[in-house]
């Protein structure tokens, strides 16, 4: 499947996202977003990453997280340009949109 150019947020853009996605946190070591979501109990929190799961996957784009009981901590970043790029903000747009 051709993938385009994945190319870093430039300065402008990276400014842009950020302000559209007032909940989620940058963490300037990695220029990753990050956000904790929290659901009523387990079956919430996972029915909401296997949701994501299949998106992620159409999208070739996997987030890193960490899951306990009704918790997820997600983290956005995009390995092959090592840092944030358009499909980030995708995903987190996509990811809360699922959490409702
Ligand atoms: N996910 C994320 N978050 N960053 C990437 O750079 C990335 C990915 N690269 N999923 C994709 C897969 C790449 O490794 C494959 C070969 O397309």
């Amino acid at each position: 499947m051709p993938k385009g150019k994945i190319t870093r947020l430039t300065d402008k853009e990276h400014k842009a996202a950020l302000e559209k996605l007032p909940d989620w946190t940058l963490d300037p070591k990695r220029d990753a977003i990050q956000k904790t979501f929290r659901f009523n109990n387990f079956n919430e929190a996972f029915g909401f990453m296997a949701r994501v799961a299949l998106e992620a996957e159409k999208a070739d784009h996997h987030p890193e997280w960490f899951n306990v009981y009704n918790k997820v901590e997600v983290t956005l970043t995009t390995h092959d340009v090592d840092g944030l790029s358009k499909r980030d903000v995708k995903l987190a747009r996509i990811m809360d949109q699922i959490a409702g």
